[in-house]
């Protein structure tokens, strides 16, 4: 008998998982806390968590198997080498099994945008549903190309990418008219594969305190999870979940990120 601790109970092969974990451990265009820490707050939440989900009266640790395959080694300040590493380690996931859910814990937002990117050339034409306090629509900040308020401007660049925004609250002059047609905010008309991301600032500050950049007046998880659900009926590709700023074990942002995680595995069909 081994005494082992791992974040799942039962670590499945990367070739029989459902649902594949990886931490994307980025912090480098942060202008508030560094959310490094986020993939291993997170992950800690997740392992303690009670896998039951009353709502939906489903257990996602009996549901699915899961293989956590530990953090993507990420270049801290060094945007063009994390993407390949992020975009070469899911290829390669894909790769061994075609069918599992890659769920990425962040890290700061622009991680998204190698995720989508690589999704994209692999499932074609897809849906990004972005629950977030902000746009992140600006083509640069201070002179970077690629930050966490770039990524979505990028991340539409590409023609396959669509993009639907929810809890947005916060942005800049110009920084949505160019997008007007092509940024959504209807859960009803979208079809084909989707890929969910969740920014911690998507939550009002009294629900999810340690975030990156923390905007009042978000959505309270009463309010959120409505919409997880509904975004959960189309065909999920990949999620992520960013911006967790947490410091130390158990902070509110953490579990809350933990809960938003369980309850996409709950309200998700089983493909
Ligand atoms: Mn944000």
């Amino acid at each position: 008998m081994l005494y082992t601790h791992k974040t799942f109970e039962y670590e499945h092969p990367l070739k029989e998982a459902d649902i594949a974990v990886l931490g994307v451990p980025f912090s480098s265009t942060e202008t508030g806390h560094s959310v490094k820490y986020g993939p291993l707050f997170i992950r800690e939440a997740i392992s303690n968590l009670p896998g039951r989900d009353p709502e939906t009266k489903t257990n996602i640790f009996e549901k699915y198997g899961f293989c956590d395959l530990g953090d993507i080694s990420v270049v801290p300040g060094n945007w063009v080498l994390t993407e390949k590493a992020i975009m070469e380690t899911i290829h390669e996931v894909l790769e061994e099994n075609p069918k599992i859910l890659p769920v990425l814990l962040g890290g700061e937002h622009l991680i998204t945008l190698a995720a989508v990117k690589l999704l994209a050339e692999h499932h074609g034409n897809m849906t990004i549903i972005d629950f977030d306090a902000h746009r992140d629509l600006m083509p640069e900040w201070m002179g970077e190309k690629h930050s966490h308020i770039t990524w979505a401007y990028h991340a539409l660049k590409n023609p396959k990418i669509s993009l639907m925004q929810l809890g947005c609250r916060s942005w800049s002059n110009g920084e949505l008219e160019p997008f007007k047609e092509r940024v959504k905010e209807s859960l009803d008309k979208i079809s084909g594969p989707v890929y969910i991301t969740v920014d911690m600032d998507v939550f009002d500050p009294s629900a999810a305190p340690e975030v990156g950049t923390p905007e009042p007046l978000g959505m309270k998880p009463e309010e959120f999870f409505p919409l997880l659900k509904r975004a959960c009926k189309n065909k999920l590709v990949g999620m992520d979940i960013v911006e967790c700023a947490s410091q130390t074990v158990n902070t509110q942002t953490a579990v809350l990120a933990a809960n938003v995680f369980k309850k996409t595995l709950a309200y998700m069909v089983k493909q």
